[in-house]
């Protein structure tokens, strides 16, 4: 399982918790515990993560207006963010880029992505071949310089860096200069050498070490390493879409001298951003705007309750004014793991107002009791066809409907014993202020 599914696993367990206890935020650590080591952080930062979750969200005051459930999420949220690192701010002014690491970590492939970011910013860009020791090195950066709209230079078959930069540099008025240079198999001194001549005649404002993520906390020693023999201004960390291990590897570099300036996400030219550990865990746990959703999430909690009684059942009515709730809350899927249900299925999730507007004719032209008993369509199919006649869909897009109510229903069957997940369905469907009578009924 990926890093971001396990945390929204782990969250949606606690949020979806009937009590959120002292007891509910212990076995909520403990399983980020579990989550964090299996994506190869370090098991010391994972404890000491751990313990601040923990004594923030049960000593602290609560902040104002929130509940302990929306303050324990936030607090994760917050030492999360902290514990992989910070906000890199890409400079758009002319500067020169040294790209170094290990064989195979992404250099040549970087050099093609930087190029892409800085291009698509209004900036000209052109890269230098310093990779003087790989077979063939010269030809794939020319290749990814073409690739890229990038200018290009180097001397084929030259092995003196200088010689190259020299040469090069006579040349070049490009606003952005990107040198790609050697890898090797480990940190020596022969590399070490030969990247120190190159910053004497390159003379880099930037100097990234480019990792893989493959290799996970491993990543903190080498950025320490590189940092001391030449001086980093950050690590690329790449690979980040294929590995188990990212989290592992950004935490680590967060924690060493060095900081995490860029990720890249893919083979693709556009698959690289500027680190912003905010907004990296905030995707992953499926908040990208958590303050707005918390903010969100309060309100409809200051709502009255519902009777205790409201919607036991959940008929086609009810689904439809959810679906229609959530909406307007934010995506989806946020919204739904908040609420403690991580499992909503994909195509539930991703409705769209277009689908959404047919949903509601398509119900709209079902008489009262098939809105509260679905099962009328099952037992005479001939229903199905009246309905989409009557709302102008297909039969098609009737079953879909008809479909995702299943799925839904299946799934609130299973939570329906969760009283405090069922409290909160309710209070965010009465929160939206949307009136359920409104639609047939
Ligand atoms: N999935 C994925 N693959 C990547 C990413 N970055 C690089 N790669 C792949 O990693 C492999 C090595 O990339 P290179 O750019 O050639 O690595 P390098 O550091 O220049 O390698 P050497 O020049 O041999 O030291 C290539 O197959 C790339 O397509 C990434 O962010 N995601
Ligand atoms: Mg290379």
């Amino acid at each position: 399982m990926d890093l971001g599914r396990s945390l929204r696993a782990a969250l949606a367990k606690f949020t979806g918790a009937p009590i959120a206890d002292e007891k509910a935020v212990k076995s909520l650590c403990r399983e980020l515990q579990r989550v964090l080591i299996s994506s190869d952080v370090n098991v010391k930062l994972v404890f000491e993560l751990t313990k601040k979750i923990e004594s923030r969200a049960l000593d602290s005051k609560l902040a104002k207006g929130l509940s302990l459930r929306e303050h324990v999420v936030k607090v994760v949220y917050e030492e999360l963010s902290l514990l992989m690192g910070e906000k890199y701010e890409p400079s758009l002014k002319p500067h020169k880029i040294l790209l170094l690491g290990l064989y195979g970590s992404g250099k040549t492939t970087t050099a093609g992505k930087l190029a892409h970011f800085y291009k698509s910013r209004g900036l000209s860009v052109a890269m230098v071949s310093c990779d003087v020791d790989r077979p063939a090195a010269y030809e794939q950066l020319e290749q990814v310089a073409r690739q890229s709209g990038a200018a290009f230079y180097g001397i084929k078959g030259e092995r003196d860096v200088k010689r190259i930069i020299a040469e090069a540099s006579r040349r070049w008025k490009e606003d952005i200069i990107i040198c790609d240079s050697s890898g090797r198999s480990a940190f020596e001194e022969p590399l070490v050498e030969q990247l120190k001549e190159i910053n004497k005649e390159f003379l880099p404002d930037e100097k990234f070490l480019v990792i893989s993520a493959d290799i996970g906390q491993i990543a903190g020693k080498q950025a320490e390493q590189f940092h001391q023999a030449v001086g980093l201004s950050g690590v690329i960390i790449t690979k980040m879409d294929g590995s188990g291990k990212g989290g592992g590897a950004l935490s680590a570099v967060a924690a060493s001298k060095a900081k995490v300036a860029f990720i890249g996400t893919g083979e693709k030219m556009d698959a690289l951003e500027p680190f912003d550990s905010q907004k990296f865990v905030g995707r992953l746990l499926g908040f990208p705007d958590i303050g707005t959703l918390i903010e969100k999430v309060k309100k409809i909690a200051e709502e009255e309750k519902l009777p205790e009684t409201a919607e036991e059942k959940l008929t086609l009515r009810v689904f439809y004014e959810q679906l229609k709730a959530a909406k307007k809350l934010g995506p989806l899927s946020s919204v739904f793991s908040m609420l403690g249900a991580a499992d909503m299925p994909q195509e539930v999730v991703r409705t769209s107002e277009e689908k959404l507007k047919k949903f509601e004719s398509i119900i709209n032209s079902m008489t009262p009791q098939e809105r509260e008993d679905a099962s009328l369509f099952r037992k005479q199919k001939s229903r199905i066809e009246r309905v989409a006649r009557g709302s102008g869909t297909s039969e098609a897009e009737v079953r879909e409907l008809l479909a995702q109510f299943e799925r839904v229903n299946n799934l609130f069957n299973q939570v329906k014993k969760n009283r405090g997940m069922r409290k909160r369905i309710e209070k965010m469907l009465q929160g939206s202020g949307l009136d359920l009578k409104k639609i047939g009924g």
